[in-house]
């Protein structure tokens, strides 16, 4: 395929001239200053910081700086994480896509769906292996930051052609019911980077068997998950020296300040990672240090701290094989393949629904 002088063109009319296939993005969450948004985020807030201990969702980190500061921590030498998970895709990606057949019929293009696709760099090396093998491919992302989505589907869109995107601004569920109520099979449901380390684990078991329900017999399951090792190893990729993941966990007190007319003093807390073998994941913290009062006027509170009290806000679970395979029986599935680097760091796994 040649890249014709079009696509090298600034202008925008030559781009949308030139190209068929530009990404077409889809909302189906309202707008980062909707009423509705900030209600949503007063309420998750008003009921994180009432109980005890005191939990915010993971959910809210990713705003627009929180997109950037986290993919900034995937390119920190302590985060193995992405890099750990790109050389298993680098080496195995051909193997990972063979699920997906060449259309020959009128049911439409083989599809690849990205949960949380985020700037979808690693997708790419399954994005090219797919579409050698299958020539044409729809490739529909979902991830709630509008920003990345729009970003990274225009960079795709420019270096793969034959490849049709729809991007999803949306929550799993929402975007999944309708891209699989839409796209005909076979589908290949990619969700990468041990994302679904952040739900507990009845909610990682509620998450796949969501996602089970909605596949079909030819549908498959690519799952990345990053494994259980050594704290040290895991407490600095949390807590790394440049201070970038201690940013992306204060941005939850900016992000409050910012849409709820919070009066937090980010310099009254601290970022603190822990790892909890007994309970199998690393925990992310922010740390009162001192006896403080907050007001956040939009979700109608005041919040008092004492001296080392913590708000916990993310859990990044750290699997061994018997929770993936507890995982795995609780939501339905069955493994068909498995791939893993040579320390055994990260795995990803293939799965199909059971029965
Ligand atoms: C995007 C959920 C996989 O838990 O490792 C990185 C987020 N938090 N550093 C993870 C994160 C702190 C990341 N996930």
């Amino acid at each position: 395929m040649s890249v014709s002088a079009f696509h090298e063109a600034p202008s925008q009319g030559l781009l949308i001239d030139s190209s068929p296939s530009l990404p077409n993005i889809m909302h189906l969450l309202e707008p980062r200053n909707s009423r509705e948004h900030v209600e949503a985020f007063a309420a998750a807030v008003r009921a994180g910081l009432s109980r005890e201990p005191k939990t915010l969702p993971f959910e809210y980190f990713y705003d627009d700086e929180g997109s950037r500061l986290f993919e900034a921590i995937c390119k920190l030498p302590e985060y193995y994480v992405t890099r750990t998970e790109d050389a298993i895709l680098r080496r195995h990606a051909p193997d990972m896509v063979k699920c997906l057949r060449r259309a020959d019929g009128p049911l439409g293009e083989p599809t690849l769906v990205e949960l949380g696709s985020g700037s979808a760099v690693k997708t790419r090396r399954l994005l090219a292996a797919a579409l050698k093998r299958c020539g044409r491919l729809d490739y529909v992302p979902i991830d709630v930051s509008a920003s990345a989505l729009e970003e990274s589907a225009g960079q795709l869109a420019r270096k793969f052609p034959g490849l049709g995107i729809t991007g999803y601004v949306a929550d799993y569920r929402r975007g999944l019911e309708r891209i699989m109520a839409t796209a005909a099979g076979p589908r290949l449901i990619v969700f990468l980077g041990s994302s679904l380390g952040n739900y507990t684990m009845e909610g990682a078991s509620d998450l796949l068997s969501m996602i089970g329900g909605l596949m079909g017999e030819s549908d498959r399951l690519l799952l990345g998950t990053d494994m259980a090792k050594d704290a040290p190893l895991l407490e600095a990729a949390y807590d790394d020296s440049m201070g970038v993941t201690a940013a992306f966990n204060l941005n939850l007190l900016h992000r409050m300040n910012r849409e709820l007319a919070a009066d937090f003093r980010p310099d009254g807390f601290r970022h603190r990672a822990v790892y909890r073998p007994d309970r199998g994941r690393v925990e992310m913290h922010l740390v009162s240090l001192r006896d403080q009062s907050v007001q956040i006027p939009a979700a109608r509170i005041a919040v008092r701290f004492r001296e080392g009290e913590t708000i916990h806000t993310e859990s990044s679970h750290k699997y061994t094989l018997g929770m993936l395979a507890e995982l795995r029986g609780a939501a339905g599935f069955v493994e068909e393949s498995a791939w893993t680097d040579h320390r055994g760091w990260f795995r990803l796994q293939l799965w199909r629904r059971a029965g």
